[in-house]
């Protein structure tokens, strides 16, 4: 069996390495243009001359778990297409999210100010019943994040595609739903995939929605949100703030208001990393598994677009 490795910005050697030692029976090479065919391929962000000349391969293996800028090529229509499974990622996620809620409720941005001023000062606490969280995505991160949030005894609410049931999480599912969703929704946590249907899904109309003094944590990708309606929302008051880990582009450009903005916070596509150790795990599992035809989790419906 023959595997080719093509991830952009990726140091390629311990990912080789470590897919030779995990998979010892199959042949695995850096894809270099006019590389012979392969069987399987493990990519991030590839050329599409890497799909056109490989036209043969039975699965695609990303390196990450949003698909929509693997899904913008033209791939093998045969292939498998296969995006990680967590492998790590949900409780990065779940510190992320917890996180920067947690900041934003206990008001630690302020105490902070305070205390380099020199101030000893306290705040009046927010009321937790004021804070109902919503989670956009429930899917393998989105209900990892939503049971997190649940632990600090925050009210969460979930909206996807499918009905869910999640103890404890007041789930909502679908378009006729959304608008509920969004006015009974402060904090609001973006884990959905990219898709025609999700683009732009951050949005004035659909913003302005959330309950006055909304909060907007995007981890997702930036594509979902329309950056300046949302500069808009929070310089006029309705929103208080965001903490965005995504951006339509990036690294976020340098004059980019983002940077500057007193309510916004800003880090570098940072939330979930991807795990080699545990990514190369799994792929060479189910690399294994679809050889033996079985069945494996996290194929990406292409036509759906995650
Ligand atoms: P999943 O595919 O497991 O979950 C996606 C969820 O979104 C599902 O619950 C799905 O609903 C829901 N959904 C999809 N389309 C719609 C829609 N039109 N309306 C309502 N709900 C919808 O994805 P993951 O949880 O693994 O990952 C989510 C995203 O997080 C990734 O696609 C990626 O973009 C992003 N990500 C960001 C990272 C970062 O570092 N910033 C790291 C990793 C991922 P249903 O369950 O009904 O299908
Ligand atoms: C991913 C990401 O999709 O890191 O895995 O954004």
């Amino acid at each position: 069996m023959k595997i080719t490795f093509c991830c952009a910005e990726t140091n390629a050697e311990p990912w080789l390495a470590g897919l030779r030692a995990a998979l010892p029976e199959a042949q695995v090479d850096l894809w270099q243009p006019g590389a012979a065919p392969a069987d399987h391929a493990v990519v991030w962000a590839p050329p599409q001359q890497f799909f056109d000349e490989q036209p043969q391969l039975k699965g695609v293996f990303n390196i990450g778990a949003g698909v929509d800028a693997l899904l913008k090529l033209r791939l093998p229509a045969q292939a498998t297409v296969v995006r990680l499974d967590d492998a790590g990622m949900s409780v990065q996620m779940a510190e992320y999210v917890c996180h920067a809620v947690i900041r934003h409720f206990r008001e630690f941005d302020g105490y902070e100010a305070d205390v380099n001023a020199g101030k000893w000062s306290y705040r009046k606490p927010s009321e937790r019943a004021d804070f109902p969280v919503g989670v956009m995505g429930l899917g393998v991160l989105g209900e990892r994040v939503a049971k997190a949030l649940k632990q600090f005894d925050f009210s969460v609410l979930g909206w996807s595609r499918s009905v869910k049931a999640i103890a404890g999480v007041c789930c909502f599912a679908g378009t006729a739903q959304f608008k509920d969703f969004l006015a009974a929704t402060k904090v609001l946590v973006n884990l959905l995939p990219l898709t025609p249907d999700t683009r732009d899904i951050m949005r004035l109309e659909t913003l302005s929605q959330l309950q006055r003094g909304g909060y907007i944590i995007n981890v997702a990708r930036g594509a979902h949100l329309v950056e300046e309606d949302l500069i808009t929302l929070i310089d006029s008051g309705h929103l208080a703030g965001a903490t965005l880990d995504v951006f339509r582009s990036e690294p976020l450009p340098a004059q980019h208001p983002f940077w500057q903005h007193p309510k916004i916070t800003v880090t570098p596509h940072t939330s979930a990393r991807t795990l080699r150790d545990e990514s190369i795990v799994q792929i060479a599992g189910k690399i294994m598994a679809l050889e033996r035809r079985e069945s494996i989790a996290g194929i990406v419906d292409t036509v759906r677009g995650y």
